[in-house]
C-alpha cells in the first residue's frame, strides 16, 4: 500500500539492532550443520527452524529470550560465518530503506568461547564495507559489553589489545551495555566508559528495558551517555522525562522487541505518545530482528497502526534519528 511505500521510503536511521540477534532460524541450523556444532537435544525447541521459530514466539523475558540468543550465537565461528549474518541483516535495512545502521555486537558472547576478537571484527567490517559499496548505507559498529558477567572481565574485554587496536584505528565508533539489566546497574561500569570517553568513543547503554528509571538516570550522569536504548520506562519519573527532553538525549526504542519480551502487553502501551508530547526524541528499532519477529519497517508499521502519526510526526522522527546518529555532520546533511 502507500502507507507502506510512505514509511519505507523515509529517511531511516537504525541505531538499536545487534548483529547476533539477526541470526534466523535459517540461518542458525545452516551454520550448526557446516560447524558442526551441536544445538541442545534437550530442548524440543532445536529440533528444526520452525519449531525454533516457534519458541521465539513465546519468550517469557529478557532473560528468556537471552538464553536463546547465547546458544544460537554458538554456531558463528569463522570469518565469513560473521560476514554472512551481517550481510544478511545489511540487505534487510537496504529493502526497509535504512540509509544509515549503527551496529551492536558482542565482542565478549565470543571471545569466552575461543573465538578471536579479530575474526568477529573483520567478518562484521567485512559486510558493513560492502553494505556501503553495493548498498549506499553508511554504518557504524559499537561493542556492547555484557553486564551480566564480572565487571573485571568487561574491563579485561576492553583492555583487550585487538580491541583497543580497533578503536585506535576507528573501526569502532563507540560502546554499549547489554544483556539481563534487573540487578547489573549501570554505576558498576563507571571506569570503562569514563575510559571510552577519554579515547573519543561515544557512548550509549541499555536502561530502563525491564530495569527503573534510575537506571536511565545514572547511565546519563555516571556513565555519561549521549544516548539511551530503551528507555521506555522514563515515563515513570516525568522529572527526568523533562530533563532528557531538555538535553535532547535520543532514546532507541524497540516496540515488537518490548511486546515479545513481555516489558509491555501490546504496542499501544508503548510510551511513544508520550514522548512526542513531552518532547523526548526517539528512534524506532529492530532490537533483535530474527527473534522478535520484524526488522526495522515491521516496527514503524507496528506504531503507525497503533497510533496513526501523522506525515508531519513521521517527518521529525526522522530527523530526530538523523541527528542523533554517530556519523559526520556532512553524512547527517546528505540524509536530511
Ligand atoms: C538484547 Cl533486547 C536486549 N536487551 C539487552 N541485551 C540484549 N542483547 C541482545 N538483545
Ligand atoms: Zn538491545
Amino acid at each position: 500500500t502507500s502507507l507502506h511505500d510512505f514509511l519505507r521510503r523515509l529517511p531511516k536511521c537504525e541505531h538499536h539492532i545487534h548483529l547476533e540477534g539477526a541470526l534466523t532460524p535459517s540461518l542458525l541450523f545452516q551454520l550448526a550443520k557446516k560447524n558442526r556444532i551441536s544445538l541442545p537435544k534437550d530442548d524440543k525447541a532445536f529440533i528444526s527452524p520452525h519449531s525454533l521459530l516457534a519458541r521465539y514466539a513465546r519468550f517469557s523475558s529478557l532473560d528468556d529470550f537471552l538464553g536463546y540468543y547465547y546458544i544460537g550465537m554458538s554456531v558463528l565461528v569463522h570469518e565469513a560465518d560473521f560476514e554472512a549474518l551481517a550481510w544478511d541483516y545489511f540487505q534487510h535495512a537496504s529493502t526497509d530503506g535504512v540509509h544509515h545502521a549503527e551496529v551492536f555486537f558482542d565482542p565478549q558472547a565470543h571471545t569466552s568461547r575461543g573465538i578471536a576478537y579479530t575474526t568477529v571484527l573483520s567478518g562484521f567490517r567485512n559486510a558493513c564495507l560492502r553494505a556501503e559499496r553495493e548498498l549506499h548505507i553508511t554504518t557504524e559498529l559499537i561493542t556492547c559489553f555484557l553486564r551480566h558477567l564480572p565487571v573485571p572481565d568487561c574491563l579485561t574485554a576492553f583492555e583487550n589489545q585487538d580491541v583497543q587496536a580497533s578503536y585506535l584505528a576507528g573501526h569502532i565508533k563507540g560502546i554499549g551495555l547489554d544483556s539481563s539489566e534487573l540487578n547489573f546497574p549501570p554505576h558498576l561500569f563507571k571506569e570503562i566508559y569514563e575510559r571510552a570517553g577519554q579515547q573519543g568513543l561515544r557512548r550509549t547503554a541499555h536502561a530502563g528495558e525491564e530495569g527503573p528509571t534510575s537506571y536511565i538516570a545514572d547511565a546519563l550522569d555516571i556513565l555519561g551517555v549521549d544516548r539511551i536504548d530503551h528507555g521506555i520506562r522514563l515515563v515513570e519519573d516525568p522529572a527526568l522525562m523533562q530533563k532528557i527532553a531538555a538535553r535532547g538525549t535520543l532514546l532507541t526504542t524497540c516496540p515488537m522487541s518490548n511486546v515479545v519480551l513481555r516489558c509491555i502487553k501490546s504496542i499501544g502501551d508503548h510510551p511513544i505518545r508520550k514522548f512526542l508530547d513531552a518532547g523526548v526524541k526517539f528512534s524506532i528499532n529492530s532490537d533483535d530482528p530474527a527473534y522478535f519477529g520484524g526488522y526495522i519497517l515491521d516496527n514503524y508499521c507496528a506504531v503507525h497502526e497503533v497510533f496513526d502519526l501523522s506525515v508531519e510526526e513521521w517527518t521529525t522522527i526522522c530527523r530526530n534519528g538523523i541527528e542523533g546518529s554517530w556519523c559526520s555532520e556532512e553524512r547527517k546533511r546528505e540524509m536530511l
